[in-house]
């Protein structure tokens, strides 16, 4: 039996080339030998505001950057969240046996509630990790392709999984992350110490998956490099280190084998190859994408949804019988 893993993305913003790299291109590579679930995961969008219309947008935009990233929907299975009703009903459960101090920990609250006060901070947003979980969990994932900042949620789906396995016996597999160094954690092309984020204040930290040629040539010319001028992979140059990921990621090559292109060579060539290597990614990435109707892809996505839920309805059913619930 092929092992199972599951990810997902929130409908909520632009997503950027570190979403791609860190996540995405990672579930490409993994669908071959897996059995693939991945989600467009709205009802987490919604812990923050949104706008209907946004969202419905932002829902469909997440499922055809799966599709022309290379998702194929013929190996794998694509979704809507809120339409497999179990993902909520196992949260509720697994809200049960959730510790507060638990969430209390987890950086996503803490940095929220450092920047506007605890008291926006709304209760669905202070209970994401265990949605995250039941995600997880329903459909006994063994691994889980996300990037570095998502790695404290798979601890607590880990977490919470044995927690119901000893209180109610053997019911859930318990799911790892997977990651890969050089992608986990893109940093912000404007600041190298921290990741590239679509929440970032410049809209110079990240590169969109919508950008267009001119874009790209402008952020990566005005991107953060470190001092001295040969093109080295080291952690002594966290910015260039950033870029030369980002280039070896997208052209399929090793960093060192990036260093040696631009031996003797400084940063503006480094630089100029460098965006046109994005552009190179982008430009048919975004046709594709352009090419794809919202028919089709709701099709793809109710389809998805069937092929699910049938694994869904089994596992909360188990999940009901074992807390006692009358099914
Ligand atoms: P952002 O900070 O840009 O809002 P996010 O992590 O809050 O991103 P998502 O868009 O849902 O929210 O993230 C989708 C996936 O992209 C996750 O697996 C996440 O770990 C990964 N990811 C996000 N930013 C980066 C990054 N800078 N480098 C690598 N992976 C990333
Ligand atoms: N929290 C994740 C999105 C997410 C997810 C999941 C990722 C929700 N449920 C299940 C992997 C598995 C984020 O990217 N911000």
């Amino acid at each position: 039996m092929k092992k199972r893993i599951f990810s997902g993305i929130k409908p909520s913003g632009d997503l950027h080339i570190g979403n791609y790299l860190g996540a995405i291109q990672n579930w490409v590579a993994l669908q071959e030998e897996y059995d693939s679930i991945f989600c467009v995961v709205d009802m987490h969008a919604i812990t923050v505001p949104q706008d209907p219309a946004t969202l419905r947008k932002r829902t469909l935009e997440i499922a055809k950057i799966y599709l022309a990233a290379g998702i194929d929907p013929k190996k794998c299975s694509i979704f809507i969240q809120s339409y497999v009703s179990e993902h909520a009903e196992l949260a509720w459960i697994l809200n049960t046996i959730a510790k507060i101090p638990e969430l209390e920990k987890m950086t996503q609250f803490k940095d929220k509630s450092v920047k506007d006060g605890k008291e926006s901070v709304l209760v669905g947003l202070f209970d994401y990790p265990v949605l995250m979980a039941a995600d997880i969990i329903l459909y006994d994932t063994q691994l889980v392709p996300v990037g570095k900042d998502q790695k404290q949620h798979i601890e607590l789906a880990r977490e919470l999984a044995q927690r119901f396995n000893y209180k109610f016996g053997e019911t859930f597999v318990i799911p790892e992350a997977y990651t890969k160094k050089e992608s986990e954690n893109i940093m912000g092309l404007d600041d190298p110490t921290k990741k590239m984020s679509k929440s970032a204040k410049s809209e110079y930290n990240y590169i969109a998956l919508s950008d267009d040629a001119e874009t790209v040539r402008k952020k990566i010319k005005k991107a953060v490099t470190d001092s001295g001028s040969e093109i080295v992979y080291s952690d002594d140059k966290p910015a260039l280190k950033n870029l030369i990921n980002i280039y070896s990621l997208l052209d399929n090559k090793t960093p060192k084998e990036v260093e040696t292109l631009f031996v003797g060579k400084g940063y503006a060539d480094f630089k100029s190859a460098l965006a046109e290597v994005i552009i190179q990614f982008l430009e048919p990435f975004q046709k594709r994408m352009a090419e794809l109707s919202d028919e089709k892809v709701l099709k793809i996505l109710e389809d998805g949804a069937k092929k699910v839920q049938s694994i869904a309805k089994k596992k909360l059913e188990e999940v009901k019988k074992k807390i006692g619930f009358i099914v």
